[in-house]
């Protein structure tokens, strides 16, 4: 029997699912990320406005350049969540080894499923047909026996496609395509490799490990597997979270210490409560920051012992925040916080710290309140300089972006 993965991704998401609830959008160049003269970048962009060079990340206004008569849409989370939530539940009928990646796209485990099915193929193209009957969406699936080659395989077969790697096609499939291809390999490591003459996921996997290794640590030898079609990463249930983060694009750049450390604080608060409803605890606190340049970096601190305090990943955050901001001179783009090395949900009370006793009281019992009447129902002082600034809500503060990140 071979180990058969698959990856599930569906098209267009955000757009699609505007098409879907208006037919009129349909077939036509269509953006969702905002009106085009609001600072902010295209979420999705329909395959038609591809066509013109648009696509995630690019900022709204040159999308217009590039796309005049492109339909601009705002867009509304709750629609792409719901969505999300029934494409998941789709999957999960077929397989129970399920683990969701992003709101539209997961791994499913399918080895042995055959049986069943007849072929894993023909299981992929009635996955893909619920999703069209059931959702009206379009999706994309790539089978392998791993991960990392099942999501190459579904994003070469988009839109609407599916594709298999056979058992043992694995180095000869890779092997043609761009190492942009692989994961973990950015711009900067992209150039790298350009440096050395190396363009292809074929030549990067003939050579030496050790010299990869001595070029880029740990990574190295990642980078060695995923080349050689090696990847035996399993696919995970979900519950097992790895990381939480909020981040946000402020209207104007900015250097304002007031603004960036009250944004901070109420995204800290985001993110502890997020670790409490969860009943988790993390290990690990990351800043984010992008620069007036687009340039960004992280800062990541190790706790001594994990957390789920507001006040505790602010702290941290601050810290971070004001090492970084001495060493670079430009204005804040945006700003973001992040917990990762989540522990098991439930834990046992740490008896003899009776300050993390209180502070864990105190942020139940703000977690109470807010559940009741709103996020905005307490304001804590560290958000108090936000207050000026953004609109606020029953559900907090009206950031330019909310992250859709989780
Ligand atoms: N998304 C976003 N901002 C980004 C990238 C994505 O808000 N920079 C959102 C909108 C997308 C959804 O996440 O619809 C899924 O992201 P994908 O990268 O899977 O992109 P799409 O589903 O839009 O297109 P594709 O057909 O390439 O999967
Ligand atoms: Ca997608």
């Amino acid at each position: 029997m071979t180990h058969r993965i698959m990856h599930i991704d569906l098209d267009a998401f955000f757009v699609s699912v505007e098409q879907v609830l208006n037919p009129e959008l349909r077939g036509k160049p269509v953006v969702v990320g905002g009106k085009p003269d609001r600072r902010g970048v295209v979420a999705s962009a329909s395959y038609e406005a591809r066509a013109f060079g648009l696509h995630a990340g690019m900022p709204l206004v040159t999308a217009r350049r590039l796309c005049p008569h492109a339909i601009f849409i705002e867009g509304s989370f709750t629609k792409y969540r719901d969505a999300s939530q029934r494409f998941m539940a789709i999957l999960a009928d077929f397989s129970p080894y399920l683990e969701p990646v992003s709101l539209d796209e997961a791994y499913l485990e399918v080895t042995g499923f055959e049986s069943i099915h007849g072929s894993i193929h023909q299981m992929a193209a009635a996955i893909k047909q619920r999703i069209k009957d059931e959702l009206g969406l379009p999706s994309s699936v790539g089978i392998a026996s791993g991960k990392v080659v099942a999501k190459i395989a579904s994003e070469l077969s988009k839109p609407d496609g599916l594709l298999e790697v056979a058992a043992g096609e694995e180095r000869s499939f890779l092997a043609p395509l761009p190492i942009a291809k692989l994961p973990g390999i950015g711009k900067k490591t992209e150039r790298i490799f350009k440096g050395l003459g190396i363009n292809t996921v074929g030549e990067l996997s003939i050579m030496p490990l050790n010299v990869l290794k001595s070029h880029f640590g740990a990574s190295g030898e990642l980078l060695y597997r995923y080349a050689n079609g090696i990847d035996d990463s399993k696919v995970e249930p979900p519950g097992a979270a790895k990381s939480i983060s909020r981040e946000t694009t402020f209207g104007q750049d900015t250097r304002e210490r007031s603004l960036l450390k009250g944004t901070l604080g109420y995204l800290s608060e985001r993110v502890g409560a997020e670790l409490r409803q969860k009943d988790r605890q993390a290990g690990c606190v990351t800043l984010k920051l992008r620069y007036a340049d687009f340039s960004t970096i992280t800062r990541r601190h190790t706790l001594i012992k994990a957390t789920d305090a507001d006040q505790t990943i602010f702290d941290i955050g601050l810290q971070l925040l004001t090492r970084a901001l001495s060493q670079e001179r430009q204005p804040v783009r945006l700003i973001g916080i992040g917990v990762s090395n989540l522990t098991e949900p439930g834990r046992q009370l740490d008896m003899l710290d009776l300050s993390a006793q209180r502070l864990e009281r105190l942020n139940k019992a703000i977690d109470r309140i807010r559940k009741k009447y709103g996020f905005s129902a307490i304001q804590t002082g560290r958000t108090l300089p936000l207050k000026d600034i953004f609109p606020s809500g029953d559900n907090g503060y009206t950031l330019h972006t909310p992250s859709l990140s989780r």
